[in-house]
This record gives structure tokens, C-alpha cells and sequence, in this order.
């Protein structure tokens, strides 16, 4: 049978990769994200009767309740929730951050993901199949100067996911946390405020991971025996490591 995946935030980098090549083995899509137009851009490309779009936000329960209400028929098992929409803002450090900044981040990392999960948990239970893949980081489980928020919404997703297995034991639904680092998407234009250029300086003279590599990993976990589950992969482009830790030299 056909099987479906819900994206959350699939009108760009890893969500909209994902989509592609779910869709391309054979599988449904529910793709979402707050940008109706490339909603409709990516089903005309992608084929109407495989796709269903729904433009929300995820941070507003109520739009996310009335999404799942919404959704036809034929796209109403969902076999895979891609808990993927989610942004940092700023790199600033804490003491100087913007808090509504602070606050976006953890609406949409941490709660949008929890409405999403809350709401598509309960039929993946009745019918005992299903897989919840969340987008963590590596800003997860490392700190780095400016992460502060950002990190620590990505340190909640992947506890998220553990307690999620605990409490899912029995029920045969999978869960997996991905955690990439740098990968060049839009992720930094939006962490920038916009500005193309200093997101583009900062992927200079590296070669990043690029939202297809996270998409392969996706399918990859998506497509292991069902008896198999991978609890989380952590994943960088061979040109990063763990070399930023600053240190406060007295001179
Ligand atoms: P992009 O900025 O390219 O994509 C982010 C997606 O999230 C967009 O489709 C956007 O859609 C959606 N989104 C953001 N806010 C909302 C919202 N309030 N409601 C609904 N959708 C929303 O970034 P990436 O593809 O790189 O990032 C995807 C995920 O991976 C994020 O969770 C990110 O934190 C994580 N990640 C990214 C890394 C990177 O270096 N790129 C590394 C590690 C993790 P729209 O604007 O249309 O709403
Ligand atoms: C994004 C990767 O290293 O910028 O989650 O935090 S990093």
C-alpha cells in the first residue's frame, strides 16, 4: 500500500528535499509550511494526486488542529510525521539578544513540534504503525557561542525523542532525532534577519551539507525493517568539527 509522510515546513532546504524524494519512491505527501505559493510551486511539480498542501503556522494550535481536520481522506493514514519546520534567529549573545527572537524559536521548535506530535500520535497508536522523524542539531547536544536558544530548543527535541520511545514502547511507532550541523539552505538567510550576504560568508570556503544529504538520511531511517529503530544520527560535513570551543586566555 502507499504510504504517506507529513512534512512540516517543506517550501525549502531539508523539508522540500525530503518531499522529492519521498515522492519519488512511491509515497504520498502532505507538505506544509507558511508559504502557500510554494506550496502550490511544489505540487504542480510534484503531481497533484500524490500531494496535499496545507499552508499554516505551526506555531498556532489552532491553525495546526484545524490542518489535521482538514485532511482528505486518502492522505489520512499518515505513516511518517517529518517534525522538520523550525529556525534559529540571531547569533548574538545571550545578554543582548532580542527576546521575541528567543520567543520564536521556542514556539516553533519546541511547541509547533509538540502541537504536531500531540495531534498525529493518537491514530499512529490505533493503527500500531507509524514513525516520528524530528529535526534536531548538533547545536543540540554542543554549545557554541550564540547558540544559546536556538541550542536548547534542539537539546528539547532530542530529549523529546527519547521520552517519546519511552513511553511509545509496545505500540511498534518509530522514533528517530536528526542531528545535522552545517547545512546551507535558507536556515541562515533567516538567522541573519534576511541579509543573503553574511549567510552566504559563512558557508565561504567550506563545502556544508546540503539538504539532499539530510534527506537521504531521512529516507535512510524511514526505510530500515520495521523491527529497527534509529534513535538518533548525528551527522556534519567532514569540513567541521569540534574546534570552536573559545577559551579566555588572561594575558
Ligand atoms: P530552511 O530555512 O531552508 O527551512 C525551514 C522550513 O521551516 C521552511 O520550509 C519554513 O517554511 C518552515 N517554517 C519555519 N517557521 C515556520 C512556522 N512558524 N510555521 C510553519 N513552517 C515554518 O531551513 P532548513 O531546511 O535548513 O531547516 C529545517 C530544520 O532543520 C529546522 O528545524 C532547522 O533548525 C534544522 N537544522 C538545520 C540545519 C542547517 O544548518 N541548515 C542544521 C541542523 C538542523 P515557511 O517559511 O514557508 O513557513
Ligand atoms: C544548525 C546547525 O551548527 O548552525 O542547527 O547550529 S548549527
Amino acid at each position: 500500500m502507499t504510504k504517506t509522510i507529513l512534512i512540516t515546513g517543506a517550501t525549502s532546504g531539508f523539508g522540500k528535499a525530503s518531499a522529492e524524494l519521498f515522492v519519488s519512491n512511491g509515497w504520498k505527501l502532505i507538505l506544509t509550511g507558511r508559504r502557500q505559493d510554494r506550496l502550490q510551486e511544489l505540487q504542480e511539480q510534484l503531481g497533484k494526486t500524490n500531494v496535499h498542501i496545507a499552508a499554516f503556522d505551526v506555531r498556532n494550535r489552532q491553525q495546526v488542529e484545524a490542518m489535521i481536520k482538514d485532511i482528505p481522506k486518502e492522505f489520512g493514514n499518515i505513516d511518517i510525521l517529518l517534525n522538520n519546520a523550525g529556525l534559529a534567529l540571531g547569533l548574538g549573545p545571550a545578554h543582548e539578544t532580542d527576546l521575541d527572537e528567543w520567543e520564536n524559536m521556542v514556539d516553533t521548535n519546541i511547541k509547533g513540534l509538540l502541537y504536531m506530535t500531540r495531534l498525529i500520535l493518537p491514530a499512529m497508536v490505533a493503527r500500531k504503525t507509524g514513525h516520528i522523524i524530528n529535526l534536531g542539531s548538533i547545536a543540540g547536544s554542543w554549545p557554541y557561542p550564540g547558540g544559546n536558544t536556538y541550542g536548547a530548543t534542539k537539546a528539547f527535541a532530542q530529549q523529546f525523542s527519547r521520552n517519546l520511545r519511552a513511553d511509545l514502547a509496545g505500540t511498534g511507532i518509530r522514533v528517530t532525532n536528526i542531528e545535522p550541523g552545517l547545512a546551507e539552505s535558507e536556515f541562515s538567510i533567516v538567522r541573519f534577519g534576511g541579509d543573503v550576504e553574511k549567510a552566504a560568508k559563512l558557508y565561504e570556503g567550506t563545502e556544508p551539507l546540503t539538504p539532499a544529504d539530510i534527506a537521504e538520511i531521512i529516507y535512510w531511517t524511514a526505510s530500515r525493517p520495521a523491527h529497527v529503530n534509529i534513535n538518533a544520527v548525528e551527522v556534519m560535513p567532514v569540513c567541521q568539527s569540534w574546534g570552536n570551543f573559545v577559551i579566555d586566555r588572561k594575558k
